[in-house]
């Protein structure tokens, strides 16, 4: 039996000297100590042995079984150290390496140019409102004391959702809104997306964004429109920018003007950006209230008076970053948006 363990014992720490994962160990060791295993065989049939040979036998047998426990384990240690190594080696990482430059995003151009028109007028003590794109026609038109032939209620310039409900064509019905919900005196800018049938060149879009301005109060008149607009011209772009009032017509302003500011691109002299003329596109309008409009808002216009504006702030945008075409600015091509 002595031979037969012995045997046994080099068999094994053969098996595990050559073992290379750590689940060829653990066939090895039931091989060995499993239920049906050699050395437990082994370690049954002591039995039989006759009484003297049976202690020495089994303190034998038990010596033979340590050895090849210990083996296994220090194998199994070895080859747990091996791979941990190997990993350590595959996933090495170099901390000092300089580290790929990560792309910060940005707000939009448009975005900035809104709060930036906000944070003017906020500081002139105006209040910031808001209200929906899908508005009723008697908003949109009607309480702005817009004739029923009016050509901007025309279905080839207004997108209608029924007769009575549209998409906003201007930031104005903001006016009606804010004098039925707050009543004068009242001072407040809005601003939001509008659309219209309107396609026709660089500087015309279907879906463009507009911000509005209102002022009720008493003793308002068209100087103090002029003195508010010539502060926001200089705020936004600076005491070199010349404005200029162009008399217009709208049904809800009288007197109505439109304004336009100095080319930013040849200051002036007259270049092909501006046809010219010196001057940039048209980049808002403006005017004293109409009676009209404050009475069909239960404001009295004998007592009180207003006035609003309303611009273009995709146009705003352009002049001031010198963008040629509004579509730049809702294509989300990141290489125009990467330049601000
Ligand atoms: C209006 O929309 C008036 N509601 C403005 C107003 C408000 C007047 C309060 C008086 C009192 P107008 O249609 O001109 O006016 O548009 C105002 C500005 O929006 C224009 O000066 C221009 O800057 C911009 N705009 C107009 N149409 C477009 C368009 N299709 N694409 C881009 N910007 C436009």
């Amino acid at each position: 039996m002595k031979e037969q363990l012995q045997q046994l014992e080099s068999n094994a720490l053969a098996a595990i000297e050559n073992a290379k994962t750590v689940e060829e160990l653990e066939k090895i060791r039931l091989q060995y100590f499993g239920k049906k295993g050699e050395l437990t065989q082994i370690l049954k049939g002591l039995g039989g042995l006759p009484q003297e040979e049976r202690p020495v036998m089994g303190a034998y047998a038990n010596e033979v079984r340590e050895e090849v426990q210990i083996e296994l384990d220090k194998k199994k240690t070895d080859i747990k150290e091996a791979a941990y190594d190997v990993r350590m080696e595959e996933e090495y990482l170099d901390v000092t390496l300089n580290p790929a430059k990560l792309r910060v995003g940005h707000r939009h151009p448009l975005l900035k140019t809104k709060e930036e028109l906000e944070d003017i007028f906020v500081e002139m003590g105006f209040t910031v409102v808001d209200g929906p794109e899908i508005e009723s026609v008697a908003n949109n038109f009607d309480a702005l004391n817009s004739p029923k032939n009016h050509p901007s209620r025309d279905k080839s310039d207004t997108f209608y959702i029924d007769d009575k409900t549209l998409l906003r064509t201007h930031t104005s019905p903001m006016q009606i809104r804010a004098m039925k919900q707050y009543g004068a005196p009242l001072r407040i800018v809005s601003s939001g997306r509008v659309f219209r049938f309107d396609d026709v060149d660089d500087t015309h879009s279907p879906m463009f964004h507009q911000f509005e301005g209102l002022v009720v109060d008493k003793g308002v008149s068209l100087a103090n429109l002029i003195d508010t607009l010539n502060v926001f011209v200089k705020e936004m772009f600076g005491d070199d920018m010349h404005i200029r009032y162009r008399p217009h017509n709208f049904p809800f302003t009288e007197p109505s003007t439109e304004v336009d500011v100095t080319c930013l691109v040849c200051h002036g002299e007259g270049c092909p950006a501006c046809h010219e003329t010196g001057w940039s596109m048209e980049l808002l309008g403006a005017g004293v209230v109409h009676p009209n409009v404050l009475r069909n808002c239960g404001i009295d216009p004998d007592v009180y008076s207003g006035f609003a504006f309303g611009m273009g702030i995709d146009r705003i945008a352009m002049v001031k970053y010198g963008i040629d075409n509004i579509r730049l600015m809702f294509e989300n091509d990141d290489r125009f948006l990467s330049q601000f």
